[in-house]
């Protein structure tokens, strides 16, 4: 049953019941269901009205995602045979919309003949997002009840709104702050007394104007989403120009192209990678998160800090330890300047900003967190350190605690070592800053036990990061892949090219910033440790010295006012350097490299291809469960650009038998030696496959 009816005094309820957010799903009927429902009614003589509501936490958020595939005709043209049904049933359908109505829900409550909302509704046209356009009426009904400049501002930011905001735009009609669904009743009653015809929004004309000019220059400003924005603008002057039915032509026509874009399939793929990553085969089902209420955080520096304030938000009860008072009284006031932050911004009301203030307590010693469910080391990047950091929590923690460690480089199983329940202990791997970044790579050790890494993405899940499960190796997956990826970069300085060049190239592709930039944020004296590190661990693997000489000179980046750019007070972007330019000219004469003009292309390939064999190498060695979880690493920590679906995607959109070639033809270039093939990617291209087929 994917809708449920029932009658009260001749006003027929649908109740759409689709779980867990009532898709609109073609596939699997619920569409159909729907449209058979209401052909029912409107044939009911003893039906005077009808109101559409939806199951469970919310209306409907909208098409089915997991339906779409390459056809666009075969996936939403159910739903706008639906909402053709709806223009004409010839009697009363409201929508009582409650928890979120979003694209093609939202769609279906315009095509309605009035709305009702629950007070704490948001409503949305997120399809933007998706590299796609409101495809089921939206563009067309929207500005015929908002207006033309409200519904592009909605249409192209893919914002939520409240009911409030709606009801004030005139997209809804009544907010009910008693019972929703008595109130869509009793609106369907009183519209079928009406002698008027049925209120249809497509009847509506248009009120105001649009500025072209200026819409076409907020949509070149949404990046990174195709065509779509541009599209939304030319639907909605399509409403303004045409009469509806052309218009909604004109809109189909649209959005069926840009179902088939390459941006489309880049962000379909992000958004369903990053919901089945937490999905790993083979884990059993995890603890409701919700169990857990106190935590402690040992370590109250950058890192540490921000786990704190990441888990005060979630609710928890923190105790931040460290043994310096300074940083305990630094941290603190960081943690109080984000919740303020919060409360600024509307994420929190000024009682849970209290609440928050008030579950977090600084201490000096580790036995004051004796009872904590969780434990979350933040400490020094130091193995003797931390070791004798988990030898404390083993003493003092209960035996149903979590032992994590945020280790970015470390081996976790040898941290385990210093316990006496390995099982218990993970590396849940924040990136910085913690409050902001959604990835959370979760390190499973040998030992580590199957219940506690699906804990851990329970845990994810509750505290707003995206769980990615990796294996223990040096940089897990995300920094193995990064190391490879600077490796090139690196190479590419001595063969010719500068460092705006670079991150030219990779930024102009679609990085939020290029790898230069990003060690010069991180701090270069951190990628000096990693080399120096590494030199004595992989000695067959080195590095070009270009970004030792760049520290050798104390260049680390923006924390020194200069790194591969000079950093003036102020200046986030940082400006070319040409003593830095001067010195890795040198250096290539110093290693007799005749420098040679190298284009974007190059780079772009180079570096990308770096990405994607060790990322197929990672897949070998099992660090990585699928390609998807590399993907949803790269995506939501390492700025890669997110209508381009991920390195693996990427690849698979390009053709393996193609990378494969580049890669030979890079192998018998400058240090070759870095571009031995992954076997498992020899193996897909020969074969004919994707890395898309080990994604399950
Ligand atoms: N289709 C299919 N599955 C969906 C879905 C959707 N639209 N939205 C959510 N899910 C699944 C999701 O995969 C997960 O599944 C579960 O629901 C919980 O989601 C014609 C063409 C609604 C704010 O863009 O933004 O309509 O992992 O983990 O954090 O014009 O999901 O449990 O198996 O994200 O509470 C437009 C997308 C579609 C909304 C809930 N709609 N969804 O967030 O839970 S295109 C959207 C979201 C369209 C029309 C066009 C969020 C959420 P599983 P979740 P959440």
């Amino acid at each position: 049953m994917t809708v449920k009816r029932t009658d009260r005094d001749g006003v027929a309820i649908l109740m759409i019941d689709n779980p867990p957010v009532n898709a609109l799903s073609c596939r699997t009927g619920v569409v159909d269901g729907i449209a058979g429902a209401l052909r029912a009614c409107a044939s009911d003589a003893a039906v005077v009205a009808i109101v559409l509501c939806g199951s469970g936490r919310c209306f409907s958020a909208g098409a089915d995602i997991a339906d779409f595939g390459d056809d666009p005709r075969s996936d939403v043209a159910p739903v706008r045979a639906l909402m053709a049904l709806l223009d004409d049933i010839g009697k009363p359908v409201v929508a009582a919309m409650h928890g979120m109505a979003f694209g093609g829900g939202l769609e279906l409550a315009l095509a309605c003949h009035a709305r009702v909302c629950a007070d704490s509704t948001q409503l949305a046209l997120p399809e933007v997002t998706l590299g796609l356009l409101p495809g089921a009426g939206g563009t067309q009904r929207l500005p015929r009840l908002a207006g033309p400049e409200a519904a592009l501002d909605i249409m192209l930011s893919g914002r939520r709104m409240s009911a409030t905001e709606a009801l004030r735009l005139g997209i809804i009609d009544r907010v009910s702050d008693g019972d929703l669904l008595t109130a869509a009743t009793a609106l369907g009653r009183e519209i079928a007394g009406q002698p008027a015809p049925l209120p249809r929004v497509r009847d509506r004309s248009i009120a105001g104007s649009l500025d072209v000019a200026a819409a076409r220059s907020a949509a070149a400003k949404r990046r990174g989403l195709g065509d779509a924005p541009r599209l939304i603008v030319e639907c909605v002057e399509a409403a303004l120009g045409l009469p509806f039915d052309e218009g909604l032509a004109f809109e189909h026509g649209a959005f069926d192209r840009l179902m088939v874009s390459e941006a489309a399939r880049g962000l379909r793929h992000a958004f369903l990678a990053e919901r089945k990553a937490p999905s790993v085969p083979g884990l059993p089902v995890p603890r409701p998160a919700g169990r857990w209420s106190t935590a402690a955080v040992v370590g109250a520096g950058t890192m540490g800090t921000g786990i704190a304030t990441v888990l005060l938000e979630a609710g928890f009860r923190v105790s931040l330890v460290d043994s310096s008072a300074e940083a305990l009284s630094r941290a603190s006031a960081t943690v109080e300047r984000a919740i303020g932050l919060a409360v600024e911004k509307g994420r929190c009301t000024a009682a849970e900003a209290a609440a928050r203030s008030e579950r977090l307590r600084c201490v000096a010693d580790l036995d004051a967190a004796a009872g904590a469910d969780l434990f979350i080391e933040a400490a020094f990047e130091d193995l003797e350190v931390k070791r004798r950091i988990f030898e404390r929590i083993d003493r003092i923690a209960g035996p149903d605690a979590m032992l994590a460690t945020n280790t970015s480089t470390l081996d976790v199983d040898r941290i385990a070592d210093a316990t006496g329940r390995p099982e218990s202990v993970i590396g849940l791997h924040f990136f910085s800053p913690a409050p902001v970044m959604k990835l959370l790579e979760v390190i499973r050790g040998p030992r580590t036990a199957p219940q506690v890494v699906a804990d851990a993405l329970a845990l994810a899940r509750r505290i707003g990061k995206t769980g990615v499960v990796s294996g223990v190796c040096d940089g897990f997956i995300g920094n193995r892949i990064f190391e490879e990826y600077l490796r090139q970069a690196y190479f590419l300085l001595e063969e010719g090219a500068l460092p705006a060049q670079i991150d030219g190239a990779m930024e102009r592709w679609g990085f939020a910033m290029g790898p230069l930039r990003v060690m010069d944020l991180a701090g270069q004296d951190i990628g000096w440790n990693i080399r120096k590190r590494r030199a004595v661990e992989q000695p067959d693997r080195p590095y070009s010295r270009i970004p030792d000489l760049l520290c050798e000179r104390g260049r680390f980046g923006q924390k020194t006012g200069a790194g591969y750019y000079l950093y003036p007070p102020g200046s986030r972007r940082g400006e070319p350097d040409p003593e830095i330019d001067a010195m890795i000219v040198q250096h290539s004469a110093t290693l007799g490299i005749a420098r040679r003009d190298i284009a974007d292309e190059e780079i772009v390939e180079r570096c990308l291809f770096a990405m994607v064999n060790e990322g197929a190498r990672i897949l070998e060695e099992g660090i990585a469960a699928r390609p998807l979880d590399i993907d949803v690493v790269y995506l939501n920590g390492y700025g890669f650009p997110r209508f381009r679906g991920g390195p693996m995607f990427h690849a698979d959109r390009l053709g393996l038998p193609t990378v494969l070639d580049r890669i030979g033809t890079f192998a018998r270039g400058y240090q070759g030696w870095a571009w031995e093939p992954s076997p498992l990617l020899a193996r897909l291209a020969g074969d004919g496959a994707g890395f898309a087929t080990l994604n399950g």
